[in-house]
């Protein structure tokens, strides 16, 4: 009885995973969406603590797992609440590689059960182990160190406390080390010696050790990819620990997150124009950007605030381009009041939206929806760059590298191939930012030196507030 009644769990569990990704699909739905998967996880959880038994015998250790849980709880919710909205990005990777560090210390756990018999005795005792089983555990160790070291490094990087890192023929080295770690796993899976135990800790360390070589040479606009390409790791090696308990709840969830992160870095891939492969082993690093970050400059026109307001109101259409800056300065509200502003004055009022802008896959899209910005507002980046050849004004708020010509016409630039929003085909380009500091690809922008541009200088909030006093009284 108590097994359906925890297969129902698990089923419902897994329903529950799908419908909240579908619901995730969509700004309108998607805090619902989050809030019915983990209802789902929860039950899963809960189900598995109480109803789960092996040979009769029902856990026992719930002195453990509640403090676990309790400890989890808490510092999951407090850095929720208190993770800065520009801190997300770095949070999500934290919690990726956290997913990760589980799948591989499951791998442990299961691999010690499988061997702490041995007593050094018996010289085939390592022959008779199930060949499957050590090939899931073995899996779910090397994707799940991979990921967790690999989002270690991503997180560090993300808030700027790691350096893009490479040296020369580094992935020679980082193939020769993958080839490593896939001929020694395959020994110990098909020949299992007599010295398992150890080549199986040195399989650990050379993951861990390959996931800290893989994303450090990866830098500039290629992060998005890393990032997607992480998640959907630490999906599949959630789903080797499904298999392993034949858990169907954990198997739902690992392929789902692996299935979405493996979509989400090819979308990633499209809309950085690079293929996978490029990107693993190309060349967006740090050495191009300090080639092409020395060139070009020139000199730039600032615009009042005031005659930025007289430009904006009296425009027919305005496109506003929101970046990184935009989430920096949490301006998404005051963003919102513009567009009312200038909308009750007539103007048509939208926004282009670019796949890498900000720090995380779909960063804009939450950040403008946190604002309740209509989401038949946002344009993606092909119909925009459609709809600039009709557009008066643009109004670029703290975006940089997703606006930068360079990648369209120089070949030496670290960002050469990427599609950009091309606002220069509008009649006017006023930037918002600080400064002329690059981006994150750490490159100069030959936009800010056209003639059609202009620079409006300041943090985005305070300068949209002013822009939204003098349009008030225009
Ligand atoms: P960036 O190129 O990073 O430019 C952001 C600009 O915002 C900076 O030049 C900065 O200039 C300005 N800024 C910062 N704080 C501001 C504030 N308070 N007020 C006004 N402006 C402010 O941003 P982007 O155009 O959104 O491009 C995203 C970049 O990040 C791409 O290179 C992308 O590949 C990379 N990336 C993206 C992701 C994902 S998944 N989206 C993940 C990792 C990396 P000042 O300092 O002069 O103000």
């Amino acid at each position: 009885m108590e097994w359906n009644l925890l297969t129902l769990a698990y089923i419902i569990a897994s329903v529950t995973f799908i419908l909240g990704l579908k619901m995730l699909a969509h700004p309108e739905t998607a805090r619902k969406g989050n809030l019915v998967a983990a209802a789902g996880m929860s039950i899963a959880i809960f189900a598995t603590i109480f109803l789960y038994e092996e040979n009769g015998v029902k856990l026992q250790n719930y002195v453990w797992i509640f403090a676990a849980l309790a400890i989890g709880t808490v510092a999951g919710v407090w850095s929720a609440r208190t993770v800065k909205m520009t801190a997300m990005p770095e949070m999500v990777s934290l919690f990726n590689g956290m997913g990760g560090a589980c799948a591989a210390l499951i791998g442990i756990i299961e691999f010690n059960h499988l061997t702490h018999h041995y007593d050094g005795t018996d010289i085939n005792f390592f022959s008779k182990l199930d060949g499957g089983m050590l090939l899931v555990i073995m899996a779910g160790l090397v994707i799940g160190s991979i990921s967790f070291a690999g989002s270690m490094i991503a997180w560090g990087k993300l808030n700027g406390r790691i350096k893009d890192f490479s040296f020369k023929g580094q992935h020679l080295v980082n193939l020769g080390f993958f080839a490593f770690i896939l001929l020694l796993s395959a020994y110990v899976i098909i020949l299992r010696p007599e010295e398992t135990i150890f080549f199986f800790y040195v399989v650990l360390f050379a993951a861990l050790i390959y996931g800290v070589f893989f994303v450090m040479p990866i830098g500039g606009a290629d992060m998005p990819v890393v990032i997607s390409l992480l998640n959907s790791f630490t999906g599949v090696a959630a789903a080797c620990g499904g298999f392993l308990y034949d858990n169907k709840a954990m198997l739902t969830g690992g392929i789902l997150v692996g299935a979405a992160g493996t979509l989400l870095t090819i979308l990633m891939c499209k809309a950085m124009n690079r293929s996978l492969t490029n990107v693993l082993i190309g060349s967006f690093g740090a050495g191009a950007a300090a080639a092409s970050s020395t060139q070009q400059g020139g000199t730039h026109k600032e615009i009042s605030v005031s005659d930025a307001a007289v430009c904006m109101a009296y425009a027919n259409k305005v496109m506003i381009v929101p970046g990184y800056g935009l989430a920096v300065a949490q301006a998404q509200h005051v963003c919102h009041e513009l567009e009312k502003i200038l909308e009750e004055r007539g103007v048509d009022v939208q926004y282009a939206i670019h796949p890498v802008a900000g720090r995380m896959p779909g960063h804009m899209n939450v950040l403008l929806a946190e604002a309740d910005v209509a989401y038949d507002k946002l344009q993606e980046m092909e119909t925009a760059n459609d709809a600039f050849k009709t557009t008066d004004v643009v109004l670029i708020l703290g975006a940089n590298d997703v606006v930068n010509p360079a990648a369209k016409s120089d070949p030496a630039s670290p960002i050469y191939g990427m599609p950009i929003l091309e606002v220069e085909q509008a009649k006017t380009v006023i930037v918002n930012k600080r400064s002329m500091k690059p981006g994150y690809a750490g490159i100069e922008n030959a936009l800010f030196f056209q003639p059609k541009t202009s620079m409006l200088f300041g943090d985005a909030k305070a300068a949209l507030q002013k822009l939204i006093a003098e349009i008030k009284s225009v």
